[in-house]
């Protein structure tokens, strides 16, 4: 038919898999979002989350915030009058040149993670903040910057993992801490499925991947580093490991031996509550290799998040299972540090020589907020903190302040946005072009415009290159073109493509052969060599090595709680979908037969859910999905939706050993 048209284009949601999209439009109106079938993660389907809400709150100009707006009731009330962008970036401006004026730009904080994680829109706001010196609530600390902070003193990067290509020639994929079946579903659904691999999986849950795995260790939560000391110990009492390796390029071995030999089978069957055969079979599965091992996001968010990461990377560096087919270590792949190695790299941030802006953890947010001494603006873009970060209460009541401008840029009404002093409406992805890639699969996929924004809604890089100009910031960085930037990112690249010829065909790979990484046995870190033993760490404060270490089981009758990705969930988005709140049905809680017996839980009853933060009421399931002593729940509804609080009610921002991130996966509560 002639008024149809196919348009390619990638998702950019922060999720493994980097999906291909393909655009149906008829008579230029989108009429359906489905996976391109000639693109290798998606196969033509979109995850369930993305097929209804792609086709549903993303086109729907009811659910999307169409205009510029100004706060007309109290804060959280969202109540708006429309506005028009000149007044939008008027006020706005006036306000950032006030305060900087008056107790310094540190004085503005700004919060932004991976709302989109397309290129541009995800990184091109950072330069204006730091050249205006605003003070940064450091993204990764809400996610994932234990295990960065890790595996940069035992690697000397975090974000240079396996080429997944190299499945071919693997015999044994260990994944700890990672649930592919609702985080990676494409992953899962073909890419483990395809490999001839064995595939074990560590996790205190029995999610569909450890279900399908053939082997799960289930073991108790935050006994990970246990469990490393004891694989390597039935390792090195049968002769896996590969002393040749360990004496050219790692540094260590001899430091942690007497650990080893002291973490016997019967000694980390009792620290994990694992069966002492598995423990057994699954280090001989992994040493024996060629073996992949990925460690999930999951897995370091918790309180010693960055000791488990440098313990589970002895298993890589001691049996050799580094830089040859088949074989290898990933936590996240950067496509620009990849990209970096060929010599070049984008520019998607402000350039280094623009002045180092103040930053602190996301952990410290909820109090900054309510310190009026400290911040006087926050500007939030691409996230969601009352509905994704720790302490809701605490946020909430600093969001309330009369004497802080707050500045909400999303494509939707978010329960933060409720309290925005000035709203501005971000474009969907669907609405310009940009370059998105993944942060497993080595592919770069084109952004490309399929519609024209919706309402005034702008892309991210387009509201701060108007935001520069009023400001009047001249440098020239701040004030490029997207297709500028989306022309030079490619050349950067080498893919071998314009982007004319990426347009047309979605995607492309990164490198037309798999890498294989680490093959020369060099690494960047001070030595040059993997450093189990790490002097930079030390330095830091932390031991010399990974130490053995288990989580004292909860006191007072409390249960850990887990609150990991959900099936049907992207963090918060699309938590407004009706469709999506409909099959996810009423938020739930997974307590064990055991835990639930004694307490006099049934399944189905509603329970609360208490702490030093927060009470929160759920369905509870009894089921042994999870171990005794666990409870399982998905994170970050929208929060109004369910009363006003979610699971972040109850998460308290305490920090990781390492990287000053979150430890939500070691929160404590009582259950009634
Ligand atoms: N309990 C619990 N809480 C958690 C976690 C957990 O495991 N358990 N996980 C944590 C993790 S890993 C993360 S990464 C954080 C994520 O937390 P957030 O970064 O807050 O993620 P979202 O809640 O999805 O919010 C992203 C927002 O960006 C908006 N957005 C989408 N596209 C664009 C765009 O182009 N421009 C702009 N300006 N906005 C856009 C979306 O509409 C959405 O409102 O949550 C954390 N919270
Ligand atoms: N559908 C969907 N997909 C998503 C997201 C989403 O919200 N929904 N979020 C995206 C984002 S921002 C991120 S960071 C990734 C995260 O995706 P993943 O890397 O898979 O991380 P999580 O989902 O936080 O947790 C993964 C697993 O860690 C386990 N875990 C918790 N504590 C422990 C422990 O002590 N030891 C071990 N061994 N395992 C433990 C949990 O049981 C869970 O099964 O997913 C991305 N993809
Ligand atoms: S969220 Fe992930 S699985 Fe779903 S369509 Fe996007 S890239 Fe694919
Ligand atoms: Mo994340």
């Amino acid at each position: 038919m002639s008024d149809r048209e196919i348009i390619k284009t990638t998702c950019p949601r922060d999720c493994y898999d980097g999906c291909g999209i393909a655009v149906i439009k008829r008579e230029g109106q989108i009429t359906k979002v489905l996976g391109d079938p000639d693109h290798p993660v998606a196969r033509g389907a979109l995850c369930g989350k993305c097929a209804v809400a792609y086709n549903g709150v993303w086109l729907d100009p009811e659910a999307r915030l169409l205009y510029p707006m100004r706060r007309t009731g109290p804060k959280g009330s969202a109540q708006f009058e429309r506005i028009s962008w000149d007044e939008a970036i008027a006020e706005i401006t006036a306000k950032l040149k006030e305060i900087s004026a008056n107790q310094g730009p540190q004085a503005v904080l700004h919060t932004h993670y991976t709302g989109t994680c397309s290129n541009i829109a995800n990184s091109f706001p950072e330069r204006f903040f730091s050249v205006l010196g605003a003070t940064e609530a450091t993204p990764d600390t809400i996610c994932n910057n234990a295990g960065h902070a890790a595996w940069g003193y035992v690697f000397g990067t975090s974000v240079e993992g396996f080429d997944p290509r190299q499945a071919k020639d693997s015999a044994c994929i260990l994944v700890w801490g990672a649930n592919p079946s609702a985080s990676a579903p494409h992953v899962h659904k073909h890419w483990l499925k395809e490999s001839p691999a064995r595939v074990v999986v560590i996790d205190p849950v029995r999610h569909d991947t450890a279900a399908e795995a053939d082997l799960h260790l289930q073991l108790r939560p935050g006994s990970d580093a246990a469990l490393a000391f004891g694989l390597m110990h039935i390792a090195r009492r049968d002769g896996l490991l590969d002393h040749d390796y360990i004496a050219a390029h790692v540094l260590g071995y001899d430091a942690v031996e007497a650990d080893i030999e002291a973490a016997t089978p019967v000694w980390t069957a009792v620290k994990t509550d694992l069966a002492i055969d598995d423990i057994e079979e699954a280090a001989r599965l992994y040493a024996t290799g060629p073996s992949l091992l990925w460690l999930g996001q999951g897995l370091q968010r918790q309180h010693r998040g960055g000791n488990i990461f440098r313990a589970c990377a002895m298993l890589p560096a001691f049996t050799g299972n580094v830089g040859k087919p088949g074989a290898g270590f990933y936590y996240l792949n950067g496509s620009a540090e990849i990209i970096a190695r060929k010599g070049t790299a984008p520019e998607y941030h402000a350039p280094d020589d623009s002045a180092a802006a103040p930053e602190i953890s996301q952990m410290e947010v909820p109090a900054a907020l309510n310190d009026p001494d400290r911040f006087k603006a926050y500007m939030v873009w691409n996230c969601n903190p009352v509905a994704s970060n720790p302490d809701q209460a605490k946020i909430r009541s600093g969001l309330t302040r009369d004497d802080l401008f707050t500045v909400v840029i999303d494509p939707f009404p978010t329960d933060t946005a409720a309290y925005a002093d000035i709203v501005l409406p971000a474009a969907s992805f669907l609405e310009f072009d940009d370059l998105s890639g993944s942060y497993f699969h080595f592919t770069v996929g084109a952004q490309v415009k399929a519609a024209e924004p919706m309402g005034e809604s702008l892309p991210n890089q387009e509201i701060f290159r108007r935001l520069a100009t009023a400001m009047g910031f001249e440098q020239p960085f701040l004030h490029r073109t997207d297709q500028e930037m989306i022309d030079k990112a490619l050349k950067a690249m080498d893919c071998g493509l314009t982007w004319d010829e990426l347009k047309d065909k979605g995607w492309a790979w990164g490198t037309p052969e798999p890498l294989n990484l680490w093959e020369q046995g060099t690494f960047p870190t001070p030595s040059g060599k993997i450093e189990i033993a790490s002097q930079a760490a030390q330095a830091d404060g932390h031991p010399l090595t990974p130490q053995p270490t288990v989580d004292e089981a909860p006191a007072n009758g409390r249960l850990r709680l887990l609150s990991p990705a959900g099936k049907w969930l992207m963090n918060s988005s699309y938590g407004n979908d009706p469709r999506i709140q409909e099959l996810q049905g009423d938020a739930s809680v997974a307590i064990h037969p055991d835990d639930a017996k004694h307490r006099g839980i049934t399944d189905g009853q509603k329970v609360t859910l208490s702490n030093d933060a927060a009470s929160l009421q759920m369905t509870a399931v009894v089921s042994d999905i999870i171990p005794a002593g666990t409870l399982l729940t998905d994170k970050s509804r929208w929060p109004n939706a369910e009363g006003g609080q979610n699971v972040n009610a109850l998460h308290i921002p305490e920090k990781t050993d390492m990287g000053e991130s979150t430890s939500v996966h070691g929160v404590e509560v009582g259950i009634a």
